[in-house]
């Protein structure tokens, strides 16, 4: 049997990094913002190995940056997250929850700060450009709001500071977590953060104009090779034993950030302006009814996860799987699911309908990582 292919036209966007990563012989693609986006490289296995112990240049590009510029773009911010805004400083990047009247995810993007009149919303898998132009039309902002030409490329593992210092200088190293630097490279300047979606460190470096990309990407493969540098992608297994969180898998505008697990990002009381201000005040002071948790599935490794799994206690339906794989080092299936608060204590066992049959499983209050 051969595998269906993924038909590429323009509406798959190409991104300045997609021939680096033909050539570094990328095996799947997935589609996220309407972009390609890699998938796997030797495999899921072999590239989470590598990740965890080497460096990976990562082709992000898919994180598309929503830019707003104006008089009015703190305000847009505002109205846009629970997240209080007011005590961020140009040069920091917020993870943002961003909710709709309902206090339902739109999206859970990271921000960042240039300035008082100018910030980018580094998107997850949904387009909130439209409804940030619906706000900004609707509420008369004196904003601009777009998608310019800037392309997310990631540098991730423990070997990511030396790397990143070979090409950009031992300035790199003095970057704090969630905070970036304008750097150049070949005069351009280009902000460069300390974040990226794995737990095992790094930087993204947010490529400002698609000429850059391939001189950039050359320079970073020959200064790494005695690192053993090579093209990798956020890694399933990786994530999910980090818990990082996948919108449009694990959580969608059916769920409000405090059921994501996301309340420590909001400061609902005070991020006034905030659309969703009102609904989330209601269920911010009950509480969640139900829950993000990991938990480890028992039994060989599971099938691809791509629908809900249903969770079950005493024969009751408490929850739903939405990611699962197996995790080489943990030796067991590691999953982020949803349950009711009645199952959702550490170490709570629960049954899981996989596609090939029931499973045992645990709740796990904290990551594995
Ligand atoms: N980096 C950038 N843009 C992005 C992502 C990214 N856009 C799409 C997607 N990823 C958005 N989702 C996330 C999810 C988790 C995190 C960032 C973006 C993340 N979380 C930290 C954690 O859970 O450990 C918490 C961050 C904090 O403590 O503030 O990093 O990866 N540019």
């Amino acid at each position: 049997m051969t595998a269906p292919i993924l038909s590429i036209s323009r509406r798959t966007r190409e991104t300045p990094f997609t021939s680096m990563n033909r050539d570094a012989a990328v095996k799947g693609y997935t589609v996220y913002n309407h972009m390609l986006l890699p998938t796997v490289f030797e495999s899921i296995e072999a590239d989470y190995h590598h990740l965890k112990r080497h460096v990976q240049l990562w082709d992000v590009a898919c994180e598309r940056q929503i830019e707003i510029r104006g008089p009015d773009a703190a305000r847009l911010m505002q109205m846009l997250t629970p997240r209080d805004l007011r005590g961020m400083t140009p040069g920091q990047c917020y993870y943002v929850p961003i909710v709709d009247e309902t206090g339902g995810m739109m999206n859970d993007p990271v921000a960042l700060k240039f300035s008082d009149d100018r910030f980018y919303i580094s998107i997850a898998d949904s387009d909130l450009l439209f409804w940030a132009k619906g706000l900004a039309y609707g509420f008369r902002l004196d904003v601009d709001v777009n998608e310019p030409d800037v392309f997310p490329l990631a540098v991730q593992g423990p070997q990511a500071d030396e790397l990143m210092a070979r090409v950009f200088g031992d300035q790199v190293r003095a970057i704090k977590f969630f905070r970036f630097s304008m750097l150049s490279f070949e005069g351009h300047e280009m902000p460069v953060a300390r974040s990226g979606y794995s737990k095992q460190g790094g930087f993204e470096i947010y490529v400002t104009g698609a000429e850059i990309a391939g001189p950039l990407w050359a320079r970073l493969m020959q200064a790494g090779e005695d690192l053993q540098v090579r093209a990798g992608c956020p890694n399933l297994i990786e994530r999910i034993e980090g818990r990082l969180l996948s919108y449009g898998n694990d959580m969608t505008r059916e769920n409000t950030p405090h059921e994501c697990g996301l309340g420590r990002f909001c400061d609902t009381q005070t991020a006034i302006g905030c659309v969703g201000r009102d609904a989330l005040l209601r269920v911010a002071s009950e509480g969640p009814v139900r829950q993000i948790r990991n938990f480890s599935i028992d039994g060989d490794a599971v099938p691809p996860c791509t629908a809900l799994w249903p969770v079950f206690a005493d024969g009751e339906r408490v929850g739903r799987i939405s990611s699962a794989v197996w995790s080489p080092d943990f030796k067991t299936n590691v999953s982020i699911g949803m349950i009711r608060m009645t199952h959702w204590k550490d170490g709570t066992r629960v049954e899981v309908e996989t596609p090939d049959g029931m499973r045992t499983a645990t709740v796990r209050e904290k990551s594995f990582t």
